[in-house]
């Protein structure tokens, strides 16, 4: 929660945002009046007829039925990590073992914003942890502010590079999770 998903999405998208909103319940957590309960959708029209459709889906309800939907439907991920929150790496870890399949697919980035904030943990020391953990994962992962949509899309890009790499190459030496 106040990772920038919906800034994130906001910069993406070539549509209007449809983002469903309410009160926040966990105003001791993140102090901002409202928050992401359902998600946000964006998209990216390609030339060829083709979209990326864009799903924000919030962290803080971690087993939402929309988890489980786009679990089994998205092609990637991703991960905003905010670095301002109590422990950062705890939520990237805990986000990358929810979504696991996902990450072995190739299919996820983390972006950790709030970085000019609180510039700690540095993405060496989120690396570090992952690798700890997941040695045989290779997330790519940078610091990013949501609000840029420069940055924004290169986050994005390298997400389709890392999927496009693994539909032209196979998952071939990649361990299956
Ligand atoms: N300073 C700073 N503000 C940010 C950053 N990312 C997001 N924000 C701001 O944080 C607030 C919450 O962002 P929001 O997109 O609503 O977060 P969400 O809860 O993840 O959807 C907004 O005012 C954003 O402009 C960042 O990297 N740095
Ligand atoms: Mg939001």
């Amino acid at each position: 929660m106040g990772a920038g998903m919906t800034t994130a999405i906001k910069a993406l998208s070539e549509i209007e945002v449809v983002s469903t909103e309410a009160n926040n319940s966990e105003r001791d957590v993140v102090d901002k009046p409202t928050t992401t309960v359902a998600l946000d959708y964006g998209e990216i029209v390609l030339s060829n007829d083709e979209k990326i459709r864009m799903y924000g889906i919030p962290g803080q309800r971690r087993f939402d039925f929309m988890w489980a939907i786009l679990k089994t439907r998205a092609e990637g991920m991703v991960l905003l990590v905010n670095n301002d929150a109590e422990n950062p790496i705890a939520e990237m870890l805990a986000f990358v073992e929810d979504f696991r399949e996902l990450c072995y697919k190739g299919g996820v980035v983390v972006g950790v914003s709030r970085s000019e904030i609180a510039p700690q943990p540095t993405t060496g020391e989120f690396a570090r942890a992952l690798a700890e953990v997941h040695p045989e994962l290779t997330v790519p992962i940078f610091t990013l502010d949501p609000r840029s949509k420069d940055q924004m899309q290169m986050a994005l890009l390298t997400l389709i590079v890392n999927l496009e790499m693994r539909e032209t190459f196979g998952e071939a030496g990649v361990q299956q999770a």
